[in-house]
């Protein structure tokens, strides 16, 4: 993105790694919701950015979980003419939520659902549609998206799985990170508790 660009987060996992990584150098282009962390804000976020600023690169960023609960509203951009770029991140879950759930030594139970196809589905309001394949594809097709103009859903398969956030596995290989002291006490035996829960539910 460049300096002047607005990147509008819906709420997810991600909202984590830009609240942490994401460097901004103008004021007001990180919109990013840590109150109500409203699910479903990132669309309209990004519509109302690009309206107020037409001249500027908007972005939003929202997990597919986010994007489906607004994601009429691809109609009225559409209808409005105006110029955004939607990345969705696709894990086909909550993806937040059942991070937490595993955290917390719960079974992974009822997070998971399935997604339409997200470039069908931009073409059916009349938008373009892309899907990235691969870590290299990401920038050309954001940079393409923003090129072509109007309204343009990018989606992109993500893993969150331990590597990336942490406890989520039988061996929770990240536990050291941990806080928690209810998680502390579920692994004090080796996770046998954790295991036996497992098996009772
Ligand atoms: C309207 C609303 N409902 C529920 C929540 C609780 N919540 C926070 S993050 C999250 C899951 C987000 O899933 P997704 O948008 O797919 O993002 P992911 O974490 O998978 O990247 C939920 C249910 C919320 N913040 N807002
Ligand atoms: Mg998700």
């Amino acid at each position: 993105m460049p300096e002047d660009g607005i990147v509008c987060l819906d709420n997810g996992m991600y909202k984590i790694w830009f609240a942490r990584n994401y460097r901004t150098h103008i004021a007001n282009t990180l919109l990013l919701d840590n109150a109500l962390a409203t699910m479903g804000a990132g669309l309209p976020s990004a519509m109302m950015a690009s309206m107020l600023y037409p001249a500027r690169r908007v972005l939003a960023v929202c997990g597919d979980g986010g994007f489906m609960m607004n994601s009429q509203e691809m109609e009225t951009a559409v209808r409005l003419g105006l110029n955004l770029v939607v990345l969705i991140l696709e894990d086909g879950a909550y993806g937040m939520i059942r991070w937490k759930q595993a955290a917390d030594g719960f079974p992974d139970f009822g997070m998971t659902f399935g997604n339409p196809d997200f470039v069908r589905y931009a073409e059916a309001y009349g938008a373009r549609g892309s899907r990235v394949e691969s870590t290299d594809g990401l920038a050309p097709t954001l940079e393409a998206a923003f090129k072509a103009g109007g309204v343009h859903l990018v989606t992109v398969s993500v893993d969150y799985s331990p590597k990336t956030c942490g406890c989520w596995s039988r061996s929770c290989a990240t536990r050291r990170r941990r806080r928690d002291s209810r998680h502390r006490r579920l692994h004090a035996d080796g996770g046998k508790k954790l295991q036996d829960r497992r098996r009772a539910v």
